[in-house]
């Protein structure tokens, strides 16, 4: 299915009106405070966020999987569902695979579709973190950090083979996530695991184009419950140091204990030049995958606070790859990544409305509560109609959401997919 431009304005008919007037509204009121809300706007248009192949059938969880209707089957269907969130949003413009379950099987035929849609790719995902039929070697106890050296060279070749396969579709960055840790005290050597960890990167890290990125992702637990062997962002930082200029810091929103100050985290890795990639989800309790937004959007705010502070005060940080990475049970993945963008849209809108000179006049003068209400007075700023008014320039739609239902996108599916169809890869 692709949504086609004949829709998109039949579908913005009836929201035209109203948005103008609250557009309007609020653009009297931010210009009227100094605001360029023009800027802001295209800003807004400009960004765009990586859909992972996985986000787009309904996940599971360790209890089962409770699959969605019309779900894509293979690549070329995902690429299509990527192609209908980026027509109504305007935001969804990349792709990021998961190598094996996404491997091409004609590279030409994929680029172009994907380029038909305007959709690149970005950031290739390895996964050694799951056996794979007929290897010869297995991950039960680790991949990059084993103490087994054909266990190692097996990952190894995995990684590189995942950076040939970016490479032929137009990947710039590899991103390395490792399951590799240990369940029960004194299971594993600590130091043994990193090293180990360290070398196979370094290992990796040679075979990587000179216009690529290695992205280092870390996460505190889980499927490991005593020890993980990258399990915080210091460990990422030493290893992406370990192997050089080109890999850095990934941060997963969900890959952190309980209250961490994450806001924290990315400010002080973009002063040092090394956050290379961004991961966007929720949670309330650990990694929970949920939908961007639904439940601490003032924890969002507050990291992109400091992202944009990041883009906009430290060229030495590369632009970041980002990318949702959410999946759960019970949505419509679709509507669910829908949200997600809007969330995202959204933090990014208000974080650009704090005037970064008055907070930092209000922080020399120590003016502590002024500090907090600059903050929050951007916060509490209604932007949707700034949202609408981005995605109206660049031919997206007024309300996503609204428009996804409205055409029957998910019933479409089912009538060409069939029903009872299930994501690759899951
Ligand atoms: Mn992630």
């Amino acid at each position: 299915m692709k949504i086609n431009k004949e829709q998109i304005l039949d579908s913005n008919k009836a929201g035209l009106e109203n948005h103008a007037a609250s557009f309007d509204f609020l653009a009297n009121k931010l210009t009227a405070q100094g605001k360029d809300v023009n800027a802001i706007v295209s800003k807004l248009s400009e960004f765009q966020v990586a859909i992972p192949s996985w986000a787009l059938g309904a996940g599971g969880t360790r209890f089962g999987r409770f699959s969605f209707y019309g779900e894509p089957t293979n690549l070329e269907q995902k690429i299509e569902d990527v192609g209908i969130l980026h027509s109504l949003t305007q935001t969804a413009g990349a792709v990021s695979l998961h190598i094996p379950w996404d491997i091409p099987s004609d590279y030409a035929a994929i680029k172009e579709k994907a380029d038909a849609l305007n959709i690149k790719f970005d950031a290739v995902n390895s996964n050694t973190f799951q056996d794979q039929k007929d290897a010869a070697e297995t991950y039960k106890y680790g991949s990059l950090s084993n103490t087994s050296k054909a266990v190692r060279e097996q990952a190894i070749q995995h990684n590189l083979d995942v950076i040939k396969i970016g490479d032929k579709l137009g990947s710039k960055a590899l991103t390395v996530w490792l399951a590799d840790g240990s369940s029960f005290p004194g299971q594993n050597n600590f130091q043994t695991a990193f090293q180990n960890t360290q070398d196979s990167l370094i290992d990796i890290y040679k075979g990587l184009p000179d216009d690529w990125k290695m992205l280092v992702e870390y996460k505190p637990y889980e499927p490991n419950f005593y020890s993980t062997v990258i399990q915080d962002w210091g460990a990422s930082l030493m290893l992406a140091n370990g192997c050089g200029d080109k890999a850095y810091t990934l941060v997963d929103l969900g890959h952190h204990l309980p209250n961490s100050n994450i806001e924290q985290i990315v400010s002080i890795l973009q002063l040092k030049g090394k956050l290379g990639g961004f991961h966007f989800n929720d949670s309330k309790y650990g990694d929970d995958d949920l939908t961007v937004g639904s439940i601490k959007p003032y924890a969002l705010f507050l990291i992109f606070n400091e992202l944009v502070y990041g883009m906009e005060n430290n060229p030495q940080n590369p632009d970041l790859a980002w990318m949702i990475d959410a999946s759960h049970n019970i949505k419509d993945p679709l509507e669910d990544l829908i949200q997600s963008l809007e969330a995202i849209q959204e933090a990014y809108a208000k974080a650009m409305l704090i005037d970064q000179d008055v907070l930092r006049a209000a922080q020399l003068d120590n003016d502590v509560v002024k500090c907090q209400e600059i903050l929050q007075e951007a916060y509490r700023t209604d932007v949707r109609p700034l949202l609408e008014k981005a995605r109206l320039n660049v031919g997206g739609v007024i309300s996503p959401i609204n428009a996804y239902r409205a055409l029957d996108v998910r019933g479409q599916l089912i009538k060409e997919r069939g029903r009872n169809t299930v994501a690759t890869g899951l």
